[in-house]
């Protein structure tokens, strides 16, 4: 039916219907607009100084413009009702006389147009100025010496498809578990996280904005947001956690096929804690077990059938439950090692042959281990994340036994399933083999595998990577 038919067939009062309809719906949404990634809701979760002043423009703003709305309706409302043609001799009856050219009207709608903008743009234009970067660090020396000074922190966060990295450019860790038999000093490395961020709560914390491909934007919508990432220009933003907690964050810039789950969380600590976690992040990954000869993991006798990632039945869970205050626990709790028996350790000693035999180190890093490749997520202390894949999953055995089984099952187009590659051409190649063209290789139609894994190497690497807190 077209739109205009079934206009028609509504009652003659329809403006009046559609209305009334319309109203509890749009109130109804109004109240639907908390939750774990929103701005609103802030009785439930405190925002931080950034997010709380965007909160309030928006609410500002919304009182002038409804009042506007109000003044504007009830004028046009009023017109319509008594100037309305009630019949044939109404329709060509001269027009009512005319506001147009009277100077009282004219100049008084300009005038008020004039203040209306101003009472908007004045709250704007100082949030705008807030928002911008940490208050008091006008320059990037200012800042330097503010963040010197321990009255703010600096962080670099850079956008991929389809995860977030985070380094720490004012700290270093360690490469290694001993000291250089030479210099007598542990060498250092750079200090980098992947997918949840860590700060420490009450300080102003600058956040560099990069992105290694294509535009990605930064939003943790209880702390401040969103600011865009994009090629080539130097963006950042700041946020403060004034509480400690479990922030959900989510690039809001349309940026490929996995763009609704790149997600990410913000984790803000007191500043001891902070500093806890710094130290035990900054040591090389945890050796639970020694990596196990060649040859001596399980081979890949039955490789896991790859799932059709077009079924498209699959529902994308939310990782956690959604609380953060559950989630902050659960958090909290991951940080320190689960106990080991004989067995997982052997296991854990298998996983990490594999994750050597299987190019996973091609790509990711782990450091003081086997994996060097910088071009994924670091794994150094995965065991101590709470979610895999940018927040798409709970990081625990079962989820990251379905990870590692079939990643683009998840995520679909994911790197690690397709390889990476710059200039159409993939140059570190994932789960299955490219041909020439970038393509999935295909043989009796299906791709073929380059990382082939079967069921026991799986619950092996999980095992690995669980013990990497
Ligand atoms: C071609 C490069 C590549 C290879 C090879 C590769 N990965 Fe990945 N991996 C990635 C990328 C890219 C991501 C991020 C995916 C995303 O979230 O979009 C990732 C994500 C992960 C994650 C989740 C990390 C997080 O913080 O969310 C784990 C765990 C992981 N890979 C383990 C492995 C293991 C084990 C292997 C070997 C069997 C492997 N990877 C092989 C590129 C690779
Ligand atoms: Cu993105």
């Amino acid at each position: 039916m077209r739109l205009s038919a079934l206009f028609r067939r509504l009652p003659r009062r329809w403006p009046a219907v559609l209305t009334a309809a319309a109203l509890p719906l749009l109130t109804g949404a109004l109240w639907q607009l908390d939750g774990p990634q929103s701005t609103f809701g802030a009785e439930n979760s405190p925002l931080g100084p950034v997010a709380q002043r965007q909160l309030t423009l928006f609410y500002y703003t919304l009182v002038v413009t409804t009042v506007l709305f109000v003044l504007v309706g009830a004028v046009l409302a009023y017109a319509t009702i008594k100037f309305k043609a009630r019949n044939a001799d109404d329709e060509h009856a001269e027009p009512p006389e005319q506001g147009h050219g009277n100077p009282f009207v004219e100049l008084g709608l300009t005038i008020g147009s004039i203040i209306c903008l101003v009472i908007i743009a004045v709250p704007t234009l100082s949030a705008i100025w807030y928002t911008y970067d940490v208050p008091g660090a006008d320059t990037p020396a200012k800042l330097e010496e503010m963040v010197k000074a321990g009255k703010a922190y600096e962080i670099t966060a850079t956008g991929y498809q389809w995860w977030f990295k985070f380094q720490y450019p004012s700290e270093r860790a360690f490469a290694t578990a001993t000291a250089d038999a030479r210099t007598g000093k542990r060498p250092e490395a750079e200090f980098v996280t992947a997918n949840e961020l860590v700060i420490p709560v009450g300080k102003p914390v600058h956040i560099n904005l990069r992105t290694d491909d294509v535009i990605h934007s930064f939003w943790v919508p209880k702390l401040a947001g969103k600011v865009d990432m994009i090629p080539n220009r130097a963006n950042h933003l700041w946020l403060q956690a004034d509480v400690p907690g479990y922030y959900y964050g989510q690039c809001a810039e349309y940026c490929g096929d996995s763009h609704s789950v790149m997600k990410f969380r913000v984790i803000a600590l007191e500043q001891k804690d902070f500093d806890t976690w710094l130290a035990k992040q900054k040591e090389p990954a945890r050796a639970a077990a020694p990596i196990a000869p060649a040859n001596t993991a399980p081979r890949a006798a039955a490789p896991l059938a790859l799932r059709n990632p077009d079924d498209g039945k699959k529902s994308v869970p939310l990782a956690g439950t959604g609380d953060p205050v559950v989630e902050f626990k659960k958090w909290q709790d991951r940080q320190a090692p689960a106990a080991e028996d004989a067995a997982k350790l052997a296991l854990i000693s298998a996983g990490r042959r594999l994750f050597n035999d299987n190019k996973c180190s091609a790509c990711h890093t782990v450091r003081g281990q086997e994996g060097v490749g910088v071009t994924a997520p670091d794994l150094t202390h995965i065991g101590s994340r709470s979610t895999i894949a940018a927040g798409l999953l709970e990081n625990d055995e079962a989820h990251l036994h379905d990870w590692l089984a079939d990643p683009d099952h998840w995520k679909p187009a994911n790197k690690m399933f397709h390889g990476i590659g710059r200039t159409g051409k993939i140059s570190m190649p994932g789960y299955i083999k490219p041909d020439d063209n970038g393509d999935p290789m295909m043989k009796d139609g299906q791709p073929v595998r380059n990382i082939s894994l079967s069921d026991a190497d799986v619950a092996a690497l999980t095992a690995y990577l669980q013990s990497l807190k």
